[in-house]
Parts: structure tokens; C-alpha cells; sequence
């Protein structure tokens, strides 16, 4: 298939298009490059030295004899471009993960949420406008969020994006419907998911184009196969207290003996999803496509739960890190439970990378062989919610003014 990666230059993206790209279909990746922009607005770097996309995209090139080509384009503004894009290169499918994804950027300032939810509602609405203008029949995969259904308590499973409900008629009947599950974001990031999901509904129903929407949890690793056959093909790791996601975080403050950052009391439970199978799962999508004019096809990405403290305590255990427990930046459950059903990518074919298969150790590896990269002072998260909380955050939690440390 010729397939479009729209920000294929990002942590997911890339070895999206490098797996994809192994698997002898045509590669195409249109990016912005906002993340390597964002990166020096913040002043931090990526763990793991990245290149280029043009260097990355000519090792890949060297290393297998295959192309991946680039286009530098903003969909979010540049409209036209992507529609021009689209109407020369009719691809068979589209991957769209152009999207600012991390939930603390989105809610650092009023400047930081405009950008959020103007960057990520446009990027999908002009993606989708030009599709049903140039009568392009792609099918669109789209890597959402597990964050759309919330973190409240309920004691029944999340569904695979669609809940059957009942509901009471005027003639005093009970009929059955489907909804989306009533969405329930904790952050303007992912508010801009929930929003993306009407989006999809609405052009999926009125214009018959074929989406797929993948609920993905919290990503951790780093390497793929392909990722790992040249040292230049190397993925990018976030571990800042905007980008960095949990479990890779507490990875790399393992390696660099920074104590375990946990936001409260750790009782927040997350879905998790190995990087290698992230991609073994947007390739599965790709290959079973709903027909058109069906509904949004859902999934959820993700294969297993943990507790943040659960975490935090086994990898305390594996590298005898210290935890601090610190005042929680952001407005969430302090504990919550979560059950997800996840049986259509497993009867797909996915066989689950899981935590025990001891690849956290491997990462340990990873972090400390690039720990001299770390600046220790963008390990803090410092990104509050809301005015109450901004001043309650710890900037230091290496100790000075730490309550509690053990
Ligand atoms: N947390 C800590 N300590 C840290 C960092 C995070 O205790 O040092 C806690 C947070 O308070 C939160 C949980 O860990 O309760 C998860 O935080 P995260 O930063 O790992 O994940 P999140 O902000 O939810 O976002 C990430 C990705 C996002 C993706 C989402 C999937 O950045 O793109 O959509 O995971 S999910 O969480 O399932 O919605």
C-alpha cells in the first residue's frame, strides 16, 4: 500500500513508518518537525542523540535498499499543501499521529492550550475536509487515546469505544443503542482527542469515509526491530517533565539515581502498551479496514494496567531507586481502578510485549548508556493544572525541600 504517516517524525511515528516501510509498503511522511521545535522551546533534548529526519530516512535507505520520502508540511495551516499533497499521491491509507500529545504541555499556559486545541482540531478537520473534497477513498487510522473515557471509578470494563445503552421512549419502552462512550478528558490534550472522535463520527456518517480510531495507553520502551538495526535509526526518548511518560520516566531516574517521581500517592491506574507493539498494532488496523459507510472502527491499544506505585515499587526493587512522593501537579483521581477490554487486536494476532518479559531492565541499559545527556533540572514536573496547584508543585524533587523520600 502507499500510506501517508502524518507526523512520522514523532516517538510513535517513526518507527511506525520504519516497521511499515520492513513490511514493502510505499512510505510517505508528512511532518511539521513542531516536536524537534518544541524540544528547544523547552530546552531539553531527547535522551537517545536523534538525527535528522533527512539523515534518518537515508540510513534506512543504505541499511535495506528502501525509501521513505518526507514532506515538510503543517496540517494544521497549511490546508492547501495538504490537499495538493493528497490529490498527486492518492495514498491507500493514512496514519495521522500529527498531534501535540503530551497532556502537561497542553496545560502550561493559556498560550499552551490555544496551541494545543488549535494544532490538533485543525491538523484532523483539514485532513479530513480534503479527503472528502479530492473524493479519496484512504482509509484513516488515527491514534487516539485511552484518556477519552476518563479515570473515574465505575466497577464495569471500558469498552472498545462504543457503549450499548438503553433508552427509555415517550411510550414508556426501553430501546437499545450504541454511543460513544460518554468521553471524560483530564486534559486539553486529550479534550482535543474527544474532540477529534465527533469529528470522526460525523464524517464517517454523512460522507462514508472508512476511520479507524485506536485508543492507545501510556507507550514505554524505546527500541522496535527496525529501530534497532543502525544506531542513527534510533528512536527518540522523552523524559522531561512535559514529554516524558511515566514509566519511561522513572526508567531513566533509575539509571541516573534521581528518586522516583510519583505525582500523590501513586494510586493512578493506566493502561500500558510496549513501543514494538504499538506498531504491530496500527499494521493490524491497516490490514482490516471497515467497509464504507460503517461506523468509526475502535480499538483499544493497549495490553496491560499498572498502578503508578505498583511501578514505582517494582522498579525501586529491580535498581533500588528511592520514590518521592510529591504533590500531584495535575487534577486527576488519586486512586482509581481500570478494566479494559482489549480481545480485538488479540484475536487480530497481537502477542503482548508485557512488563515481565524483562525488557524494563534493557532500558535501564538504554538510560544509563545516554544517562550523561540528562540535565536533572527538566526532570521535574512543574506543569500545574490549575492556579490552586501551581504553587504546591515541588521543583526539587531531589530532596532540598522534599517532604517525603523512601
Ligand atoms: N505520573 C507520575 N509521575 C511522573 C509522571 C506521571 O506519577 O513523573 C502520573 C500522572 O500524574 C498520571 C500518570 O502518571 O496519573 C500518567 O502520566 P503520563 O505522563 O505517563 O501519561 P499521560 O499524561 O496520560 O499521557 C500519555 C501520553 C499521551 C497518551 C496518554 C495515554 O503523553 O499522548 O495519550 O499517555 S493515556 O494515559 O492512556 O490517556
Amino acid at each position: 500500500m502507499k500510506i501517508a504517516v502524518l507526523g512520522g517524525d514523532g516517538f510513535v511515528g517513526w518507527p511506525t513508518a520504519l516497521h511499515l516501510s520492513d513490511a514493502g509498503h510505499d512510505i510517505h511522511i508528512l511532518d511539521n518537525l513542531s516536536r524537534r521545535w518544541i524540544d528547544t522551546e523547552l530546552g531539553v533534548q531527547s535522551l537517545t542523540p536523534m538525527d535528522s529526519i533527512q539523515e534518518r530516512t537515508r540510513i534506512w535507505h543504505a541499511e535495506t535498499g528502501r525509501r521513505i520520502h518526507f514532506k515538510l508540511i503543517d496540517l494544521a495551516r497549511d490546508y492547501e499543501l495538504l490537499k495538493n499533497w493528497l490529490a498527486e499521491h492518492r495514498p491507500d491509507a493514512i496514519v495521522h499521529f500529527a498531534e501535540q500529545r503530551a497532556a502537561p504541555y497542553s496545560m502550561k499556559s493559556d498560550r499552551h492550550k490555544n496551541y494545543t486545541v488549535n494544532n490538533n482540531v485543525n491538523a484532523t478537520h483539514n485532513l479530513l475536509n480534503a479527503l472528502v473534497e479530492l473524493e479519496l477513498d484512504a482509509h484513516l487510522v488515527h491514534l487516539g487515546t485511552m484518556g477519552v473515557y476518563g479515570y473515574s471509578t465505575i466497577g464495569a470494563a471500558i469498552p472498545e469505544g462504543y457503549l450499548a445503552v438503553g433508552i427509555e421512549t415517550m411510550g414508556g419502552d426501553t430501546v437499545s443503542q450504541e454511543i460513544l462512550y460518554p468521553s471524560n478528558p483530564g486534559s486539553v490534550y486529550h479534550m482535543t482527542k474527544c474532540l477529534d472522535q465527533l469529528l470522526f463520527q460525523f464524517y464517517a456518517k454523512n460522507d462514508g469515509l472508512r476511520i479507524t480510531d485506536l485508543h492507545q495507553g501510556i507507550v514505554w520502551g524505546t527500541h522496535t526491530e527496525q529501530t534497532r538495526r543502525h544506531p542513527q535509526l534510533i528512536n527518540r526518548f522523552d523524559y522531561d517533565g512535559d514529554y516524558g511518560t511515566v514509566l519511561n520516566r522513572f526508567l531513566i531516574q533509575a539509571a541516573i539515581d534521581y528518586p522516583l517521581t510519583v505525582h500523590g500517592t501513586g494510586g493512578q491506574t493506566r493502561a500500558f502498551i510496549h513501543i514494538q507493539d504499538s506498531v504491530r498494532c496500527i499494521e493490524l488496523a491497516l490490514n482490516n479496514p471497515p467497509a464504507r459507510g460503517n461506523r468509526v472502527e475502535i480499538f483499544n491499544q493497549m495490553t496491560e494496567t499498572h498502578r503508578v506505585r505498583d511501578l514505582a515499587g517494582m522498579i525501586a526493587r529491580m535498581t533500588g531507586a528511592k520514590i518521592a512522593w510529591l504533590p500531584n501537579p495535575r487534577k486527576e483521581a488519586a486512586e482509581n481502578e481500570l478494566v479494559v477490554h482489549n480481545e480485538k487486536f488479540l484475536a487480530l494476532g497481537l502477542n503482548p510485549v508485557r512488563l515481565e518479559d524483562g525488557l524494563l531492565s534493557e532500558i535501564v541499559d538504554v538510560a544509563k548508556k545516554f544517562a550523561y545527556r540528562v540535565d536533572r533540572s527538566r526532570v521535574p514536573a512543574v506543569s500545574a493544572w490549575t492556579k490552586d496547584i501551581a504553587p504546591l508543585i515541588n521543583h526539587d524533587p531531589e530532596g532540598k525541600r522534599l517532604k517525603s523520600v523512601s
